[in-house]
């Protein structure tokens, strides 16, 4: 077998703790509800579990608002534990990848109480504070991704202080090398309690174009904050925490903006950065000029994107690969069909997603399908970022409140954050108390117990897809190669290694593929489809099937 690390063969699945399983009945999921669960996870085959974040937080943007980097939100449970949560997956072999949100911390961290409290506090320039322009207004006119400006003004000082997100997340001030050395230890100690690496939180934003912020020009958004300096950050981390634990761990950085060029940078073993990065392309090419502005995908260019990635990353760097997570909508809702095609579009999604070249990356309740929720009001919302936009759009901007529900049915986060849907008792078997967000009203029909006992189970697929990468190289490492690009329906290429060449045929679409295949079948080995009855006939609607040439 190819000395590849051991994560190009890996499987992750996010858990989102609040949303996963309750244990005590206090309506918001937990560390002993995720122990409870190992054993379904187990069964699914995935080889790590990466889990949202945990710390202590006052939950504004449900915990990546960290209060205390060092400890565990008694909402969640304890250090105990997270001792034995850990203990116990590695018994199963199953790793754990922590959350590592260090763009920013909470207001309520112990580091901004000190750094707001006077302009000579010694951690005043662990955060940006800068006076303001002499009219009175920001510093500059950047936007948090949280919708208003990016800066909020202190009454303590008369300063302002930066934040790309909620005013409730202060960003870290990174070219402080007390902030990074902080933040090294930190990682250090978890590294040492047992946890198999991090998946970093808008890591490529944590270096700052400094000339934008203190200079005359100006503009919003995140796109202005990838500073250069973040190759260095991102080497100085390795050093600090990784060197001479090479190869047992898994780095993930998020990186909202980021290009396949830079990517390569990241990826590149050879320059020590990060394992893998999520770029956010794809995800992106179904809004229009804000995102909750959902416009019709375009399938040819979503291929395409996917394609360019693979042969960006082809020699150098590795891909990670996702329909979905917390902060997108449910994947069959959005390129699939989650109505009469449910089981069989969200099955075609596995299997193509899961036969790219690259780590695959499972949300929770995708392994059964889960679906997009849309409640009548916005009262039934939590997420901040939709509660945000929506008050913004309606009370400054005079939208519609339902052409602004609309957006946020099709985009908002909560999409993903509703609860997962075990059975189908009361609640979907989640919690015995009442959910912090109510559970998608679909759960007597759609949930992994209903899953599992079917002879179309999602769950099944996405086992039979884990364990083919466990056992196949060419899965694992195979060349990609996109087939018929401009077709308007059709998903299909090719993965090949040594003499082995695997294919992918898949009609994503309501209608019977009608045409030739760009490939032939005639004689091929049928390793793997998404309808229990084979046949050599065209593609049935959402059909997906992977053959050996
Ligand atoms: O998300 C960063 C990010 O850029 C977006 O996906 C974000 O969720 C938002 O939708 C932009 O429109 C990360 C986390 O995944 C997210 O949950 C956090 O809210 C955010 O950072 C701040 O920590």
């Amino acid at each position: 077998r190819a000395a590849a690390p051991w994560w190009t063969r890996a499987v992750v699945y996010q858990v989102y703790p609040r949303s996963f399983a309750d244990s005590d009945g206090d309506g918001i999921g937990d560390l002993a509800g995720i122990r409870s669960k190992l054993g379904y996870l187990a069964d699914l085959g995935v080889d790590v579990i990466w889990l949202s974040p945990v710390y202590p937080s006052p939950q504004h943007d449900n915990g990546y608002d960290i209060r205390d980097y060092e400890d565990i939100d008694p909402v969640f449970g304890s250090l105990a534990d997270f001792d034995e949560l850990v203990a116990e997956a590695h018994a199963r072999g199953i790793r754990i990848v922590m959350d590592l949100v260090v763009n920013h911390t909470s207001d309520e961290h112990a580091w901004f109480a000190e750094s707001r409290s006077s302009t000579s506090n010694p951690k005043r320039d662990w955060y940006w504070w800068r006076a303001p322009r002499e009219d009175g207004s920001a510093p500059n006119d950047w936007t948090s991704a949280f919708s208003g400006p990016a800066w909020t003004l202190d009454e303590t000082t008369g300063e302002y202080y930066l934040h790309l997100f909620a005013k409730q997340q202060p960003d870290l001030n990174w070219e402080n090398p007390e902030v990074r050395q902080a933040v090294y230890a930190m990682m250090r100690r978890w590294l040492d309690r047992g946890v198999d690496g991090f998946r970093m939180d808008v890591i490529n934003l944590i270096a700052k174009r400094t000339e934008l912020i203190d200079g005359e020009e100006r503009g919003s958004g995140l796109g202005f904050t990838m500073g250069p300096q973040i190759h260095d950050f991102l080497q100085e981390m390795h050093r600090e925490v990784f060197a001479g634990r090479e190869g047992e761990y898994l780095t993930v950085g998020e990186m909202p903006g980021v290009s396949i060029e830079d990517a390569v940078l990241f990826t590149d073993p050879a320059r020590a950065e990060v394992d893998m990065v999520f770029q956010f392309e794809h995800v992106s090419l179904d809004s229009g000029s804000h995102k909750f502005d959902a416009i019709p995908l375009d399938f040819v260019a979503l291929k395409s994107n996917l394609a360019r990635w693979q042969a960006g990353l082809a020699e150098r760097g590795w891909n990670s690969l996702y329909l979905n997570n917390h902060d997108q909508p449910r994947l069959v809702s959005r390129f699939g069909n989650d109505a009469e095609y449910r089981v069989e579009s969200a099955t075609l999604w596995a299997l193509v997603l899961h036969l790219h070249r690259g780590t695959p990356y499972i949300y929770q309740g995708e392994e059964i399908g889960m679906t997009n929720v849309r409640f009548e009001s916005i009262e039934h919302y939590r997420d901040i970022e939709s509660l945000n936009h929506y008050r913004e759009a309606v009370e400054q901007f005079d939208q519609a409140p339902s052409s602004v529900l609309a957006g946020v049915h099709a985009r908002g986060r909560d999409n993903a954050r509703t609860p997962m849907q075990w059975d189908a008792t009361e609640h979907a078997g989640f919690t015995t108390g009442t959910p912090w967000i109510a559970v998608n009203p679909n759960y007597p029909e759609l949930n992994a117990e209903s899953d599992r006992a079917s002879g179309m189970s999602v769950f099944d697929f996405y086992r039979k897809l884990i364990a083919l990468r466990h056992e196949n190289d060419t899965v694992a490492l195979g060349a990609f190669e996109l087939l018929a690009p401009s077709h308007p329906t059709l998903y299909a290429f090719t993965r090949s290694r040594g003499s082995e060449v695997l294919a992918v045929v898949a009609n994503v679409s309501d209608q019977p593929f009608e045409g030739d295949l760009p490939v032939d079948i005639a004689a091929a080995e049928l390793l793997l489809g998404n309808y229990p009855v084979e046949a050599d006939t065209p593609l049935r609607p959402w059909e997906a099937r992977l053959y050996r040439l």
